[in-house]
């Protein structure tokens, strides 16, 4: 009795460890939207931040995009209105402050390329003053793995008071505090690659139509170097080379 009941429970626990692993399978790139978390110099006046302690994090905030480095911006159209710049629609801080530092914007059908040194899982940033059209594409070399725009956000996680304006045509992204001014959204927005055929190392920021793309601290999370993974394999042959000398030395002696 108590044999056949310990079997039905182990039964019924291998069946719930293969849905959850077919669900896992099945599961496709995807995000989470918060308020962010403050700069890590603590200063408020700075938009939004990820909360990923190990990730890559560029902030523009020496009034350029890197075109060197782990992240290379390149602009469709460098001497139009899309730049990095600072003016009173920066995307705002985790308590909806005001952000006074340098971000990146993008207008009217141009768009900012980001090549990537190594592949990544993660992309974060802080989404503000939210308009449709806002889109996001990641690609792995020239095939594009996923596109996200601003009507998937569904709501953002601050509609701020500090980017008002006539309604865009989508409840989701702006809110009509009972006046006819519409508060455009804001969020520090995570998109995560769920497996290694999502992992991405190029991201296309662009804008369809009229209206901005308003963002800033971009954030990235590579996955594993692959030395790193030889490392690993080399210290585990090493240990077992040495355990052979060992047991040789055994038999000489
Ligand atoms: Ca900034
Ligand atoms: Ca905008």
């Amino acid at each position: 009795m108590f044999i056949r009941k310990f079997a039905s429970i182990a039964a019924l626990s291998l069946s719930a460890i293969a849905s959850l692993s077919y669900a896992d399978a099945a599961h496709a790139f995807s995000f989470t939207k918060s308020v962010g978390t403050t700069s890590p110099t603590g200063a408020t006046n700075l938009g939004a931040y990820t909360k990923d302690k190990n990730a890559i994090t560029i902030d523009f905030n020496n009034g350029t995009a890197p075109t060197t480095g782990f992240a290379q911006y390149s602009f469709s159209n460098e001497t139009g209105t899309s730049k990095v710049k600072a003016d009173s629609w920066a995307p705002v801080g985790p308590n909806g402050e005001k952000n006074d530092s340098q971000y990146l914007a993008i207008f009217d059908n141009s768009s900012v390329t980001i090549s990537l040194e190594s592949l990544t899982k993660s992309f974060g940033l802080d989404w503000g003053a939210a308009h449709p059209g806002n889109t996001l594409s990641f690609y792995n070399g020239n095939n594009l793995i996923k596109t996200f725009e601003t009507a998937q956000i569904s709501k953002f996680a601050i509609y701020s008071e500090l980017h008002p304006g006539p309604k865009a045509g989508d409840s989701s992204i702006q809110s009509a505090p009972g006046s006819k001014t519409y508060y455009q959204g804001n969020a520090y927005v995570q998109f995560f690659a769920e497996n290694a055929n999502e992992y991405f190392d190029k991201i296309v920021i662009s804008q369809t139509g009229g209206g901005g793309f308003e963002s800033d601290n971009h954030s990235f999370r590579t996955v594993p170097e692959p030395s790193l993974v030889f490392g690993m394999l080399a210290l585990g042959g090493g240990m077992l080379l040495r355990k052979r000398k060992n047991q040789k030395a055994l038999n000489l002696g």
